[in-house]
């Protein structure tokens, strides 16, 4: 398997933390998301992914985009140890948690929408902060409110989850955005458990062979 993806792209990281955990070998294939204009533009790129982002995984005859889809694919075809454990609540609680990370946070603060903010509408360095504080607040309340309902050791339960191979990459976008964390309690604690755990570890941007200073 091929994994093209970025060090510190949230969704790559997403994915390898999926890999990882299910022990499945892969290829770690750097697309740069600001060199040469954005390598994620480049027509080859593209006909991998027409959206332009990353990541992509290529199985085979498989070219599969999107994070979720890549884990529910590799959960599939690997059912264990399983990203979806426990009863249809406990499965709800975790796809769930994973959407309010994966499909309401991070598009509005993805590289691209940063990108039109500041290039296109031209706003300040403090409105685009300013954008970035208010969206994360937003979603990590609700997220903590959540996790007061459905959290133990990781964030549902005591079984490591889809939920938590969202939330670790979020909150490292959260530190390097520079946002402040301190009114999430019980996400921080789950956070720093995760964060622990070998295979999530292992997956960190820093440990990526395109990690830059
Ligand atoms: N929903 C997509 C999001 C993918 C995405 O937004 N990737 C970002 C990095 S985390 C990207 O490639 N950004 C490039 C850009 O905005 O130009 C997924 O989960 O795969």
């Amino acid at each position: 398997m091929e994994l093209y993806g970025y060090w510190r792209s949230s969704a790559s990281y997403r994915t390898r933390i999926a890999l990882n955990f299910k022990e499945l070998d892969y290829n770690y294939l750097p697309v740069h998301l600001l060199k040469d204009g954005g390598q994620q533009h480049q027509r080859a790129y593209r006909q991998l992914n027409p959206n332009g982002l990353v990541p992509t995984l290529v199985d085979g005859q498989v070219i599969l985009h999107q994070s979720l889809a890549i884990i529910e694919y590799l959960e599939d075809k690997h059912p264990e140890p399983s990203l979806l454990p426990g009863s249809p609540r406990q499965r709800g609680a975790i796809r769930a948690l994973a959407l309010d990370l994966a499909s309401e946070l991070q598009p509005l603060i993805n590289l691209r929408v940063q990108q039109y903010l500041k290039q296109e509408l031209e706003v300040t360095d403090a409105q685009k902060q300013a954008w970035l504080d208010h969206w994360f607040a937003e979603s990590f309340s609700a997220f903590e409110k959540n996790l007061e309902e459905v959290a133990d050791t990781y964030c549902v339960g005591d079984t490591f989850s889809l939920a938590d191979v969202c939330l670790v990459p979020q909150v490292f976008s959260a530190q390097r955005f520079g946002i402040k964390l301190d009114d999430y309690p019980i996400l921080m604690g789950v956070y720093e458990r995760l964060v622990e755990l070998p295979f999530v570890a292992a997956a960190h941007p820093s440990k990526q062979p395109d990690a830059e200073a």
